[in-house]
């Protein structure tokens, strides 16, 4: 409606700021649609309106609300209160960063995407993760490590298409250490300044951690880890490696990787000396839909004494070059993957930003998902290799196909950088105020 609204004001030969107005006011209609909704849902007698009660009064839901939520049948009163979650959440998210009330109203209508590269240096992984189709052990066919002339290279070309942030992770190669790292990160800051680092899962972090040491002969803790990485120039952390929380889970499906508990307090650390990090859950690798809900549970009880989580990213197994399914893993069905968007959006109430990822959604359910609680779009990503390895279909979108799905969607695109600040001279800016 926005967009066809646009399309013929413009014929029309209306000036841009009536159009922006209009905007604006279609957008206070979307707003009050999801909002009008869920207030008509929490008076009347349905079986969802004590959680839509607690939604409209910014009441936080609890763990047994989630699991209800996590296998309703109403998937549209599920998607309603996860799309006003989302639009309230920006609109107080632009009041704390000072911006006017109609600019708050924009941000409510507005979807992130960002041009990004993710650069995975080496596959070599001494970790025995069963859902992994990527890793490859040391010598296996198929193994490689990059130079970091190579890797350097690869973030000069994504710099010079556009990209504002290299993602790196790796796995877990007893070759590519702290030291390799730091190189790296210094190469990459040095030769394509400008370029923001988000690197490395907490279980890489906790590998480093094993083998380094300070001149003494000591073991570098967690801190010092960061701290010299943050040296050579790592600007945040992704949220990767945390799978599902759930012990049992992590028994059966990777039982070598670092706990819950190693997890969060890696990022808690990561906080405590500025970074930024992001935080995902893998689903769709046996666990029950209640775990979901506990993993979410863990990441708002961190967020709550740490605070430096920015996103939220619900990813979505593949099952291409892994034993899963021949093991009767159950693949989530496109359902599943709405409502972990949509209760994500409505458990994390202290998280900003909740992610579709198009690399595992597929670019038409990512599109939903921003009806679904969803206000980023994440993103150009040019060279994924992760997923691609266990059956995405593609690993790379152009900067106007992510305009268009958010477009296609009735919502606002705009181009942000790692932190969520909007780039201002992005041309595709222009594109998206239209
Ligand atoms: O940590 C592993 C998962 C993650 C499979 O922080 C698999 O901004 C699907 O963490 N099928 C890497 N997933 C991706 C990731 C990520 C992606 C986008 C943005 C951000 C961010 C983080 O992929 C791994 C693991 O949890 N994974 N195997 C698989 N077969």
């Amino acid at each position: 409606m926005t967009g066809d609204c646009f399309a013929l004001l413009a014929m029309t030969g209306v000036p841009a700021l009536a159009i922006t107005q209009c905007i604006i006011y279609i957008s206070v209609f979307f707003n009050s649609s999801s909002k009008t909704f869920t207030e008509n849902l929490a008076s009347s007698n349905h079986e969802l309106s004590d959680i839509a009660a607690k939604v409209l009064s910014s009441e936080r839901i609890s763990v047994e609300d989630g699991t209800r939520l996590i296998t309703t049948p109403y998937l549209i009163e599920l998607g309603q209160m996860a799309n006003y979650a989302r639009q309230r959440k920006a609109y107080e998210v632009a009041k704390r960063q000072g911006l006017s009330v109609a600019e708050a109203e924009q941000r409510s209508q507005t979807v992130w995407w960002n041009t990004n590269l993710h650069l995975n240096p080496t596959n070599v992984c001494i970790g025995t993760c069963d859902f992994c189709s990527f890793a490859r052990r040391p010598g296996e066919e198929g193994a490689y490590t990059m130079s970091i002339a190579e890797a350097v290279d690869r973030v000069h070309i994504a710099r010079s298409e556009g990209a504002t942030e290299v993602h790196i992770v790796g796995g877990l190669n007893p070759k590519t250490l702290i030291q390799y790292y730091s190189e790296l990160i210094e190469a990459i800051k040095r030769e394509v300044p400008g370029i923001h680092v988000k690197a490395f899962t907490a279980v890489e972090i906790e590998f480093f951690s094993q083998f380094a040491r300070k001149d003494d002969g000591s073991k570098m803790n967690y801190a010092e880890i960061f701290s010299a990485l943050m040296a050579a120039g790592l600007d945040s952390m992704p949220g990767g490696g945390a799978e599902i929380f759930s012990r049992a889970v992590r028994d059966e499906m990777c039982p070598d990787k670092i706990p819950a508990e190693t997890w969060v307090e890696i990022h808690r650390v990561a906080h405590s000396l500025g970074l930024r990090t992001n935080a995902t859950m893998l689903a769709g690798i046996g666990e029950e839909p209640h775990e979901r809900v506990e993993h979410m549970d863990v990441l708002r009880r961190a967020q709550d004494s740490s605070g430096g989580f920015q996103t939220f990213i619900p990813l979505v197994c593949h099952y291409e070059g892994n034993d899963l399914l021949a093991r009767g893993v159950k693949p989530l069905t496109g359902v599943d993957q709405l409502r972990n968007i949509a209760v994500s959006r409505l458990m994390l109430d202290n998280f900003d930003n909740i992610k579709a990822y198009w690399i595992q959604l597929g670019e038409k359910l990512a599109q939903i998902a921003l009806s679904f609680g969803a206000n980023d779009l994440d993103g150009t990503v040019k060279a994924e290799r992760i997923t691609y390895a266990a059956g995405a279909q593609k690993r790379s979108l152009t900067e106007d196909t992510l305009i268009n799905i958010i477009k296609g969607a009735r919502l606002i695109p705009r181009e942000r950088d790692t932190l969520y600040n909007p780039i201002e001279s992005s041309p595709y800016r222009v594109l998206a105020a239209v």
